[in-house]
C-alpha cells in the first residue's frame, strides 16, 4: 500500500488509538452530511465502496446457555421458547459450508451458545474449522470466553477470526448482563490478538443506551492495542421473553452515525451490517453501506433470527449497482484521496 501524504488523506487514514470522549462524541454529533462524506472518504480510500463482502453465519450449538445477556434468544435464563441442542457433528457443518460457499459467502462463522468451551468440545470444533478452511473460505467462530491456551489451539488449527463483542459501553454493560464482565470481555480479546487471530468484535444499538453509550464502545474498540479487523454493527432483533423484547426501536439515522463514526474511528477495519437488517428499510441499508459498511451476513438465517433473503439482497444490491467482495478488497491508496 503507498503511504498517502495528501493533508487531508493522512489526516482521516491516520490509525489512532488515543481518541477522547469529547472528540468522538463531537463527531458523533456533527452535521450528518459532513459525518457521512468523512466517513465515505475514508471508506473509498481503503475499499472499493461498491463491494460488500458475504459472511455466513451457522449456529453449531443452540440455546440453553448460562449467560444471562439480555438481548439473547438463546440465554437459559429467559423463557424463550426454543429448545436447546448438543454441539453439532462437524461433517454436517463442513456440508452447510459447502452450500455458502456456493451462494458467495467468502467466510464462514460457526456460533455456539456457550459461557466458554469446555474441554471436550475443543477437537470437534478443530475439526470443523479444519474442514472448513480445507473449502478455502475464511473461518471464523465465536464460542465465548477463551483461556489462552484455548485461543492458542484455535490458532494453531488455522482459526483465522475469532468473534466476541463488547456490546455496549463499560459504563452500561452490568445493565445487559450480570454473568460476566466487560473485563472478561477485554480478557479474552487480549487472548485472542496474543494468539495471532484477527479480532472481530462490536456491539448492538437498540438496548436502551443513550448516545454517548454508542460513542463510548466504538471509542473502546478504536483504543485497543490494534483495532478489530472487523466490527459487527448489530441492531436488536426484539425476542419475545427476555428482558429487551419491548427495548425502545433504534432512530435509523442514529444507527447510520454508529456506523459512520466506526468507519472514522477505525479506517481499515471491515465494517459489518449484521443483526436486524431484515427490519431495516433498503434506503436505511444504502446509507449504511454510504456511510461505511462493507459487509453483511447472507442467508435467511442469523443464528436463531431471522436474516434477509438471499433474494432481497440481490435485489437490493443490484439496485445500489453493488457487487460481491472477494475476501478483503483494498483499494490501493492514492495521492488524491
Ligand atoms: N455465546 C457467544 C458470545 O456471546 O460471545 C457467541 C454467540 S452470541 C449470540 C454473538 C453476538 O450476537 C452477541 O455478542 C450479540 O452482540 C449478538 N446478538 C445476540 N442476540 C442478538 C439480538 N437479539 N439482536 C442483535 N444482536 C444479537
Ligand atoms: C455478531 O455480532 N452478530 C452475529 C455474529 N456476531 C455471531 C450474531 C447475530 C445474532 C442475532 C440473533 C440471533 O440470530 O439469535
Ligand atoms: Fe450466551 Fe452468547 Fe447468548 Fe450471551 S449472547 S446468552 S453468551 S449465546
Amino acid at each position: 500500500m503507498k503511504e498517502n501524504n495528501s493533508p487531508q488523506g493522512r489526516d482521516l487514514l491516520t490509525i489512532r488509538h488515543d481518541w477522547s470522549s469529547d472528540e468522538t462524541l463531537a463527531i458523533y454529533d456533527s452535521p450528518f452530511m459532513d459525518m457521512v462524506f468523512k466517513a465515505q472518504t475514508i471508506h473509498r480510500a481503503v475499499f472499493d465502496p461498491n463491494k460488500v463482502q458475504f459472511s455466513r453465519l451457522l449456529n453449531i450449538k443452540t440455546g440453553g446457555c448460562p449467560e444471562d445477556c439480555g438481548y439473547c434468544s438463546q440465554s437459559a435464563h429467559h423463557d424463550v421458547a426454543r429448545h436447546a441442542s448438543k454441539l453439532i457433528d462437524p461433517v454436517r457443518v463442513i456440508e452447510q459450508a459447502k452450500a455458502a460457499l456456493a451462494a458467495g459467502a467468502t467466510r464462514y462463522c460457526m456460533g455456539a451458545a456457550w459461557r466458554s468451551p469446555k474441554a471436550r468440545d475443543m477437537a470437534p470444533v478443530i475439526e470443523m474449522v479444519k474442514g472448513v478452511k480445507a473449502l478455502g473460505m475464511e473461518t471464523c467462530m465465536t464460542l465465548g470466553m477463551l483461556s489462552a491456551e484455548q485461543a492458542r489451539q484455535l490458532a494453531d488449527a488455522g482459526l483465522e477470526y475469532y468473534n466476541h463483542n463488547i456490546d455496549t459501553s463499560e459504563r452500561f454493560y452490568d445493565q445487559i448482563v450480570t454473568t460476566r464482565s466487560f473485563a472478561d470481555r477485554l480478557n479474552t480479546l487480549r487472548h485472542v490478538h496474543e494468539a495471532g487471530m484477527k479480532v472481530c468484535c462490536g456491539g448492538i444499538l437498540g438496548l436502551g443506551e443513550q448516545p454517548l453509550d454508542r460513542v463510548e464502545m466504538l471509542r473502546t474498540l478504536a483504543n485497543l492495542p490494534e483495532h478489530p479487523d472487523s466490527v459487527p454493527m448489530n441492531m436488536l432483533i426484539p425476542i419475545e421473553g427476555t428482558p429487551l423484547a419491548k427495548a425502545e426501536p433504534v432512530d435509523p439515522i442514529s444507527f447510520v452515525r454508529a456506523v459512520a463514526l466506526a468507519r472514522i474511528l477505525m479506517p481499515m477495519s471491515d465494517i459489518r451490517l449484521s443483526a436486524g437488517r431484515t427490519a431495516m428499510t433498503d434506503e436505511m441499508q444504502a446509507l449504511c453501506f454510504l456511510a461505511g459498511a462493507n459487509s453483511i451476513f447472507i442467508g435467511d438465517t442469523l443464528l436463531t433470527a431471522t436474516n434477509p433473503s438471499e433474494d432481497k439482497d440481490h435485489h437490493l444490491l443490484r439496485r445500489l449497482g453493488m457487487e460481491r467482495a472477494e475476501a478483503r478488497t483494498m483499494v490501493t491508496l492514492s495521492a488524491s484521496t
